[in-house]
């Protein structure tokens, strides 16, 4: 049934027509409707033949667009040899239906297009699952539709036609696979729960970002590491986790995660859990957004709502605006300043503003600096170790088997030296 699925609605080598229906509340681009999903399409391996815009105050009922409109979307299927119309908004499965039967073209709506590409990068186990799951959960409804013609041939009142057995067995069968898929997925869910809590002595550091924003290359710089970086939407399926080492003190985990995209469809953010779970508990978000896009503002939006809906905690989020090489424009950092005051400019290209970034994590993750004086017992191995490796000591004097130390410490860490037994006393501390 999935494999079934997966063939009927992929795009790869189809001549395509895009379709745009702008509706007045809708989060299109006004200066290019149709720019995503042509970025969207291509990357699903289709050839974009020809493209349409519609404005409507709401969708038709039946077919979306009127019945006017979709007659012309049928003259130009013929006319440009078109395999597939691809939607911009959602569509009902009964909308879907009637599409096809007037324009006798294969149709899909963006969320199906968005499950397709993740469906031909997804590479673990894990994440073929979780696509597969998606798309059981959001194309069932519609692939149901495609037995419904058997009914005609059925029996009359109170019978039930081969048509309605054929959609009852489906369905069984659909069931049956989603509740195995989801049972494995919370088993995959519970196990990442284990390893991520399981981290919690080490700060860790989760880039998210819309789609495309740069976050593998971003991620690729600082920690001097060769992940997949792509010019296409959702290079990256699966998160990737690496040590990253901020400073002489101290190293923390990095992880790089999926790409958001404005109204990405719903089943497949709550069949990500897993791979957002490093989202989910990190200690501190990145939030890469592309500078050079004039949607900039959009898509820091549409990914905030996202991690609002996963439950993430923003007042643990560092907004970094990257690709700032590309803006030639002075005005627009202009704007961005008065947008963004507290976010962070760099080019993950070239490196420009790396430090920044470096000195902003090192401070969340550190703590403030300070000042101390403490006492221990020298033959505390451990405690010496970790202070030598841990702190800048400027001073240290021995009495009998006391040790006195003066030294700057980040915060993080003198939290840390409170562990180490009963014969540590922090004397006094200071601004450094
Ligand atoms: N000019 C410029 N291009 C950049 C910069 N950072 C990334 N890019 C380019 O932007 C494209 C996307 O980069 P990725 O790092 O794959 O983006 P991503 O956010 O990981 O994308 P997904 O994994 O698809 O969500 C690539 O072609 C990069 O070379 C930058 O600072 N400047
Ligand atoms: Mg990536």
């Amino acid at each position: 049934m999935a494999e079934m699925t997966r063939e009927e609605l992929t795009v790869r080598q189809e001549r395509v027509l895009l379709v745009g229906v702008i509706l007045p509340d809708g989060t299109a681009d006004p200066r290019d409707p149709l720019g995503e999903l042509r970025s969207l399409a291509k990357t699903a391996g289709a050839k974009v033949a020809d493209e349409m815009v519609a404005k409507r105050r709401m969708p038709h009922v039946k077919c979306y667009v009127g019945a006017g409109k979709a007659e012309e979307i049928a003259q130009r299927c013929e006319q440009n040899e078109i395999d597939a119309i691809i939607f911009d908004n959602d569509l009902t499965p009964s909308q879907i239906r009637k599409l096809e039967e007037i324009t006798e073209c294969k149709v899909l709506d963006r969320s199906e297009l968005i499950l397709d590409i993740f469906a031909n990068h997804a590479q673990s186990s894990q994440s073929r699952l979780q696509v597969e799951l998606a798309q059981l959960e959001y194309t069932y409804p519609r692939l149901s539709g495609m037995w419904t013609h058997l009914d005609r041939h059925g029996g009359g009142v109170g019978t039930r036609g081969p048509g309605e057995r054929q959609i009852e067995t489906d369905r069984r069968i659909v069931q049956k696979r989603v509740g195995f898929l989801k049972s494995k997925l919370a088993d995959i869910d519970r196990r990442k729960l284990r390893e991520v809590k399981g981290r919690n002595d080490t700060f860790c550091v989760c880039l998210v970002g819309y789609t495309n924003a740069g976050k593998s290359t971003l991620m690729n710089l600082l920690t001097g590491t060769g992940t997949y970086v792509a010019d296409q939407l959702f290079a990256t399926l699966e998160t990737k986790t690496r040590r990253w080492n901020l400073s002489q003190h101290t190293d923390v985990l990095l992880s790089d995660t999926i790409g958001f995209v404005r109204d990405l469809p719903h089943h497949l953010v709550a069949s990500f859990r897993a791979t957002l779970e490093e989202a989910i508990h990190a200690d501190l978000l990145i939030h890469v957004a592309d500078a050079s896009s004039h949607r900039v503002a959009q898509q820091i939006q549409a990914v905030d709502k996202v991690l609002d809906d996963l439950g993430c905690d923003r007042s643990r989020e560092l907004l970094v605006l990257n690709k700032i090489d590309q803006i030639i424009d002075p005005t627009i950092f202009t704007i961005l300043n008065s947008e963004f005051p507290d976010a962070l400019h760099v080019s993950a290209k070239t490196g420009r503003g790396a430090d920044a970034v470096i000195q902003a994590v090192a401070k969340r993750a550190e703590g403030l600096p300070v000042r101390i004086k403490m006492e221990a017992n020298y033959r505390n191995g451990r405690l010496m170790q970790f202070i030598a490796q841990h702190a800048n000591v400027e001073q240290q004097t021995y009495n009998d088997s006391v040790t006195c130390i003066e030294a700057i410490i980040t915060a993080d860490k003198l939290e840390a030296i409170q562990y180490f037994g009963n014969d540590v006393e922090i004397l006094t501390q200071t601004a450094p």
